[in-house]
């Protein structure tokens, strides 16, 4: 499948999706943001993936939503009816499989909130990341207000958000918000390294941690970890656990493949 505004790169069964307006900084726009929800549907529907990566260009992950393209929009006709680039932010929330985001460079608006939904960020020696929306009068909307003083407490998420100011890739770690930092020159290779290593466990099992991690987002800790506890009962009926402890006690590297 082509895509206007996507790369895609295949790397056994992690698979790259790169974003791709370049003249724009990545800004993010109805056509892109369509053109991401198709892609990810398709590899998450498709076996031969286990892993999604999801970044974008050396200079910018994505510099916001595309400013030129909301510059017009009016209540009435575009943002309440739903008739606008938000329409589509969201469905890499429904997407099963592991999604790990690589941010190089700019990070900002849409882009960081964005980035926020991805399950794990790796960040390169250069990304900034930033809400500047009140620089364009507008408020977040696509989580920043909620996600990130969640990844990286009140403060910090107020000032960032309040005055604007960017961090930097180290203080983006520091703080939880990316999980690991590598040298621009190699945070790819690095990444899709990890993303490889994912993609070794058995599928079914990222699936489900996933879907137990976001639990804890939504629940009160008790109902979340009953919810675990379902799932790691289930997995006495798997050939994953089957395969993972028979490979552990017989000392030899456990085959998950088709698991
Ligand atoms: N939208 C449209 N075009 C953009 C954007 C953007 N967000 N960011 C950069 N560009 C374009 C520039 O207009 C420029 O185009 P051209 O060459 O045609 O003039 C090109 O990209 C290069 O940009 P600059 O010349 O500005 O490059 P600099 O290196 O000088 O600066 C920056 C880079 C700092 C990233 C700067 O471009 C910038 O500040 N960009 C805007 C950042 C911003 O305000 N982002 C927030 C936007 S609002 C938002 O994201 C709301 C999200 C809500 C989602 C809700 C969904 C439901």
């Amino acid at each position: 499948m082509e895509y206007a505004d996507l790369l895609i790169e295949n790397h056994g069964k992690v698979v790259v999706i790169r974003l791709n307006r370049p003249k724009a900084m990545n800004a993010l726009n109805d056509n892109m943001m369509n053109e991401l929800g198709d892609a990810l549907r398709s590899f998450d529907a498709d076996k031969g993936v286990n892993v999604i990566v999801l970044t974008g260009s050396d200079k910018a992950f994505a510099a916001g939503a595309d400013i030129a393209a909301m510059a017009n929009y009016t209540y009435t006709a575009d943002t309440y009816p739903g008739n606008y680039i938000g329409r589509n932010w969201e469905h890499i929330l429904d997407i099963r499989k592991p999604v790990v985001g690589v941010v190089s460079g700019y990070c900002l608006g849409g882009g960081c909130e964005l980035a926020m939904m991805c399950d794990f960020l790796i960040a390169a020696d250069n990304a900034k990341f930033g809400q500047p929306e009140i620089k364009v009068g507008v408020t977040p909307g696509a989580g920043g207000t909620q996600r990130l003083p969640r990844a990286i407490s009140k403060s910090k998420a107020m000032d960032m958000l309040l005055t604007t100011r960017m961090i930097d890739a180290a203080e983006a770690e520091r703080t939880g918000l990316v999980s690991r930092v590598y040298p621009a020159d190699s945070v790819m290779e690095e990444a899709i390294k990890v993303a490889q290593s994912i993609a070794e466990m058995p599928v079914s099992v990222a699936m489900q941690i996933k879907d137990c991690v976001n639990q804890a987002y939504q629940v009160p800790l008790n109902e979340g970890v009953r919810y675990e506890r379902r799932y790691f009962h289930a997995g006495f009926g798997t050939p994953a656990q089957k395969e993972g402890m028979s490979a552990f006690l017989e000392k030899r590297k456990p085959n998950f493949e088709g698991m």
